[in-house]
């Protein structure tokens, strides 16, 4: 049996319901192969593969919190250090009732090699709570961030482990888990990213994934000769990432007619109003029915089917495995030409490979999202220097950025025989400085 298989094997059965590290794990070993295989003599005997699909470190604790009813809840609380080999520990952190420990490895595990492809120097972590922060009060959420710092504080630091937000924890929940780690360690440093601009907060972090996912898609549909504007774009989710794909890419000249959140979705045949959906989602966090309420041109369907809608380009940004092979048939024979993921692995793995066999253009998350990590690593610099650059200085970068991973990617993926296979060239060049890294560093 070849070394790949030999791991993925062992990764299955060392990690039982485990189902979403699993897919994330296999998706990387099947592109990778051709790399490994040309040292497969060596990384066996170094055990690289074991190495890298084995967490360094994983942090699992009990956060207790009181609610507004004076009732004590209990909240299983997560973090995965993945792999520093080449900086310290940087990933979100996902509040949602979902949460376990399959869902935290497997985005750590992609984390890893989405920020390598960044170019900066951070390792891949990830972690979170099963907690729901919809419902609860402000005082709650409160508690309950304080509650889950009171343990990852003694994990984390500017040099070990920088969290930032995901599903769940934006700009308020961050804002409290900085104020309980300063107050436990007395340290006011840059210890989590995503903060507010008033205490170390970088600008253009609030839009940095959404944007860079489409500073990705327009560099990859330019090399391929199609031009972003007058496309048709769908979006999934409502949240961050969603909200700024659909702000730069309406920017861009496209069109968007579609968001979604957990409970439906919207048709807007005007394209989607981004000052409307911030207000309903970020201001009022309220449901879509609202932006339906307050537009009664849209359409709000309740339930999924986001993918239904004819579009020309989808975007999915919202979370794991939301597009499927039935979604990926509608789409295609809806005309639709690329898929370009804002999410962390929101196609399946049938979806993608129908997609890829059709000819249709597929950006990876680890590669497409990759600019809001890119961007923390920035807000780390600037704590670093204790200084903030301006909004056009951190866009700049950021477009840069995506420009050299789009392109870093493709050359991977040309020079591996697998010209404009993207998911090919995020891993393999992901994985190459890591690797590197690891082997210089001896068996530690
Ligand atoms: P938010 O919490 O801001 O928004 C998530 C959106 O997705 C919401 O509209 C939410 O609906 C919807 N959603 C979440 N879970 C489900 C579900 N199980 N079924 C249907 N809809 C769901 O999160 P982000 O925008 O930050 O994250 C979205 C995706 O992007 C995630 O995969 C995340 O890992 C990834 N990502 C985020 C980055 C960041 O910088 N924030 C960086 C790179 C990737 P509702 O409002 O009803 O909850
Ligand atoms: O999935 C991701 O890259 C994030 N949630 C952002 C992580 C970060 O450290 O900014």
């Amino acid at each position: 049996m070849s070394y790949v298989d030999e791991v993925l094997e062992r990764v299955i059965a060392q990690n039982p319901a485990q189902p979403e590290f699993h897919q994330a794990v296999r998706e990387f070993l099947s592109t990778v192969r051709p790399v490994i295989e040309e040292n497969e003599e060596e990384y066996r005997r170094d055990a690289l593969l074991e190495r890298l699909t084995t967490p360094e470190r994983q942090i699992l604790f009990r956060v207790p919190w009181i609610d507004d009813n004076g009732q004590v809840q209990v909240n299983n609380g997560y973090r995965v250090q993945f792999n520093s080999a080449i900086g310290p520990y940087k990933g979100g952190l996902r509040f949602h009732p979902s949460v376990n420990i399959s869902i935290i490895k497997f985005l750590g595990f992609e984390q890893i090699f989405k920020n390598s492809l960044t170019g900066l120097p951070i390792g891949g972590g990830k972690g979170g709570a099963d907690f729901d922060p919809k419902g609860k009060s402000d005082r709650e959420v409160m508690r309950f961030c304080q509650a889950f710092m009171q343990e990852l504080y003694r994990h984390i630091g500017p040099d070990v482990d920088v969290p930032a937000g995901d599903i769940g924890v934006g700009g308020r929940e961050i804002g409290y888990l900085f104020g309980e780690y300063k107050k436990l360690t007395g340290h006011y440093e840059g210890v989590l990213t995503g903060k507010g601009l008033s205490y170390g907060g970088s600008l253009a972090r609030t839009q940095a994934t959404g944007y860079g996912l489409v500073y990705f898609a327009d560099e990859m549909l330019k090399a391929n000769g199609i031009d972003i504007k007058g496309k048709t774009i769908d979006v999934s989710g409502a949240g961050n990432v969603a909200t700024y794909a659909i702000e730069k890419a309406e920017q861009l000249g496209a069109n968007v007619v579609t968001c979604s959140d957990s409970t439906g979705w919207i048709y807007d045949p005007d394209g989607i109003d981004v000052a409307l959906l911030k207000d309903v989602k970020e201001v009022r966090r309220a449901r879509l029915t609202e932006y339906k309420a307050a537009k009664p041109n849209a359409v709000y369907h309740e339930g999924r089917g986001v993918w239904t809608q004819k579009c020309d380009i989808a975007m999915p940004c919202a979370t794991q495995n939301e597009l499927n092979l039935d979604d990926a048939k509608t789409l295609k024979g809806n005309g639709c030409i690329a898929v370009c993921e804002g999410a962390n692995m929101p196609t399946t793995l049938e979806a993608t490979k129908f997609i890829q066999e059709n000819g249709i253009f597929f950006t990876p998350g680890k590669a497409s999202n990759a600019g809001g990590v890119a961007t923390s690593a920035l807000e780390m610099s600037q704590n670093s220097e204790r200084l903030s650059w301006s909004f056009e200085e951190v866009d700049n970068k950021l477009h840069d950025i995506m420009v050299n991973i789009f392109h870093n990617v493709d050359a991977a993926a040309k020079k591996y025989g697998e010209e404009g296979n993207y998911i090919a060239g995020a891993n393999i060049a992901g994985f190459l400085k890591v690797a590197d890294a690891m082997k210089a560093q001896g068996i530690v």
